[in-house]
């Protein structure tokens, strides 16, 4: 038996024995269970302060706010060193990075081996959704950075209640920040075991294990073979003047929208009207048939990870509002005068004598724009806030059943093909419509920023199995969904000849948003074009805008070359997932190159 520093909140066997196993290879020096409560957790701020893993901010401006630095090496997701480690390669398909189970625990086995010696292990059980409803799942999350378990504290319902609801089920997760070397850094889920491992990073979804790696990986491997859906999607609320709330959820790749969308601020022309928007979730959203024949959607998590930069009274009142108290700020500049943080957008001018995200001094006459890096805060650098501290949270986010949804989008990054709105025709269509969308890289992942590359539901680094049968599932579940949700694509980001965004973006996709909801109440028409729905121009809203109908208009004109020019660069993708894309995609194709070419 090992001896833990405080109370096991468990004596669940299964728990016990894989922490012993866990600890045998990993040899810390202590093991302590995270119970949740908040004296354990302002133990853990203070001795992580003692040490410079985090600093305290001003505690007047920001109480109980923290930054906290990242090795250089260290600052985003690793899509390359991500795996999936299925028994064979064509369950996790081409997309994914596969490697044979067997030899993959053995690599680890020999990074994991003596990486905790002179640490102290933390034991943390998790809630992924509501603890007690049907839609909440377990984890255990093994860790040896305070960090971490001051980042899971804050995006999951962690501690002791997690722990009683523990059964054989549960999701295994161990990360060892190691030496944070990048040459040995892994984020490998293991779906048919509930495993998690992760080794080499200190930083985001690379070792939040409740995030990426089990509420998207290892939860849509489970929907699949359960019947539910676990997506990369905001999900929002809006409420009219008569007080009834319609929700809608997103997807859109990271970094290109969901924060914002799920807390926009209403334009004038609406707010004066009554409406009020309500944020349920930012980023991942379990979606399961009612016994409406709706589908309806949670937020498994309970806090935000939101990106910092851009972030700003303006733009995002509601994120810049929540993360004044009780927030991690990671990568972003501090301002050592007063206490505080900054970040580019935060305000037009940066404030005198900034120290950058590296901890060094920042000199804003070498600030480079081709170069994001010598910016003052990391162009990932995020903020880890509570979902209850924000203004506009919906009082559905503790709701067991979650909330019915009437639109789903999708949206990416796209400088000129796609419009501003567009409908799919039906489910099936829909699927497509999500299937082929693309977007512009940004510096969420490792790697060059501003390439277009095809990005499946906003899913293709967070699929826990072949891509195609992940459309597979997407049609199934539309056999099972009695009254689905319309499928629509956005695209905020349309540019013009000088690269400025064309549409106002920000609260102003609302008005796009209350267009797609009045098609779902079957209040307005639609042009049918060669890509599926769109609206007539002068159907969205642009009072209080300065630009025109005309602009509208090309916003939501179709370039058919363009059009023509992807799909060919569909059919390769498709060909790249190879031979698991479903049939129907391939039929959906077929007459979108038929409509174009008309
Ligand atoms: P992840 O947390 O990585 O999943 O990202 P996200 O999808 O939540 O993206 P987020 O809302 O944080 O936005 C990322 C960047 O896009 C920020 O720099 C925003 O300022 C910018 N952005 C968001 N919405 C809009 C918009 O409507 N128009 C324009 N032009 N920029 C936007
Ligand atoms: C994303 O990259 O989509 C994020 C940030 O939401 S991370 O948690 O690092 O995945
Ligand atoms: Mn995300």
């Amino acid at each position: 038996m090992i001896k833990y520093e405080n109370a096991c909140l468990t004596d669940n066997k299964t728990v016990l024995s894989w922490i012993e196993e866990m600890a045998a290879m990993t040899q810390p020096d202590k093991i302590v269970w995270i119970d949740g409560s908040e004296e354990q957790a302002e133990a853990l701020r203070k001795e992580a302060c003692s040490t410079g893993e985090l600093i305290k901010l001003n505690e007047e401006l920001l109480p109980d706010c923290y930054l906290h630095r990242t090795a250089v090496n260290d600052v985003a997701r690793v899509e390359s060193r991500t795996f999936i480690c299925t028994p064979t390669k064509e369950e996790a398909g081409n997309i994914n990075n596969w490697m044979d189970p067997a030899e993959m625990y053995a690599k680890l086995k020999k990074l994991y081996t003596g990486s905790m010696k002179g640490k102290t292990m933390y034991v943390l059980p998790y809630s992924m959704g509501v603890i007690g409803s049907d839609f909440a799942k377990i984890g255990i999350e093994l860790t040896d950075s305070i960090y971490v378990v001051l980042n899971m504290l804050i995006m999951t319902r962690a501690g002791k209640k997690a722990a009683e609801a523990i059964d054989d089920s549960f999701i295994r997760g161990l990360h060892a920040v190691a030496d944070c070397d990048p040459e040995n850094r892994y984020i490998v889920q293991f779906p048919q075991d509930n495993t998690i491992m992760s080794v080499n990073s200190g930083y985001g979804g690379n070792v939040i294990l409740g995030k990426k790696c089990f509420a998207l990986r290892i939860a849509s491997y489970l929907g699949r073979k359960e019947g539910w859906m676990a997506e990369h999607m905001l999900i929002l609320g809006i409420e009219y003047p008569d007080g009834s709330i319609h929700y809608v959820t997103g997807a859109f790749p990271s970094a290109c929208g969901k924060t914002n969308l799920a807390m926009l601020v209403p334009p004038e022309v609406y707010k004066k009207q009554g409406y009020k928007v309500w944020t349920v979730g930012d980023d991942i959203a379990w979606l399961r048939v009612g016994s409406d024949g709706r589908l309806w959607a949670v937020n498994p998590e309970a806090g935000f990870f939101g990106v910092a930069p851009g972030t700003n009274e303006h733009s995002n009142p509601n994120a810049l509002a929540t993360t004044k108290k009780e927030t991690i700020f990671t990568n972003v500049a501090y301002h050592p005068a007063d206490g505080t943080v900054w970040w580019e957008g935060l305000t037009k001018e940066p404030p005198e004598g900034l120290i950058d995200w590296t901890g060094k001094p920042w000199d804003p006459a070498k600030y480079n724009k081709a170069d994001k890096t010598t910016a003052a805060a990391h162009p990932n650098s995020r903020f880890t806030t509570m979902a209850k501290n924000c203004p506009c949270i919906s009082d559905k986010f503790d709701s067991v059943t979650g909330v019915p949804i009437d639109c789903i989008i999708f949206g990416g990054r796209r400088a000129r093909t796609a419009p501003l709105v567009y409908q799919s025709r039906d489910w099936q269509h829909g699927t497509f419509v999500g299937a082929i969308m693309a977007s512009e890289t940004t510096a969420a992942a490792a790697g060059a920023v501003g390439v277009v590359r095809r990005d499946p539901m906003a899913m293709r680094p967070f699929a826990g199995y072949n891509m195609g049968d992940y459309f597979r599932h997407w049609l199934d579940m539309g056999k099972v969904i009695k009254n689905p949700p319309l499928i629509f694509n956005v695209n905020w980001f349309r540019t013009d000849a000088e690269g400025h965004f064309i549409w106002p973006g920000f609260g102003d996709n609302m008005r796009v948003v209350l267009w797609m909801l009045k098609r779902a109440a079957g209040e307005v028409d639609a042009v049918e074009t060669e890509i599926g729905y769109e609206p007539k121009p002068e159907d969205i809203n642009i009072e209080g805008l300065d630009i025109t109908l005309d602009t509208v208009k090309e916003l939501l004109s179709v370039d058919k070359e363009a059009w023509l020019e992807d799909c060919k660069s569909i059919r390769e993708f498709f060909a790249q997932i190879g031979d698991h894309v479903p049939q129907e995609m391939y039929d959906e194709l077929d007459k979108l190159e038929k409509n174009l070419k008309k």
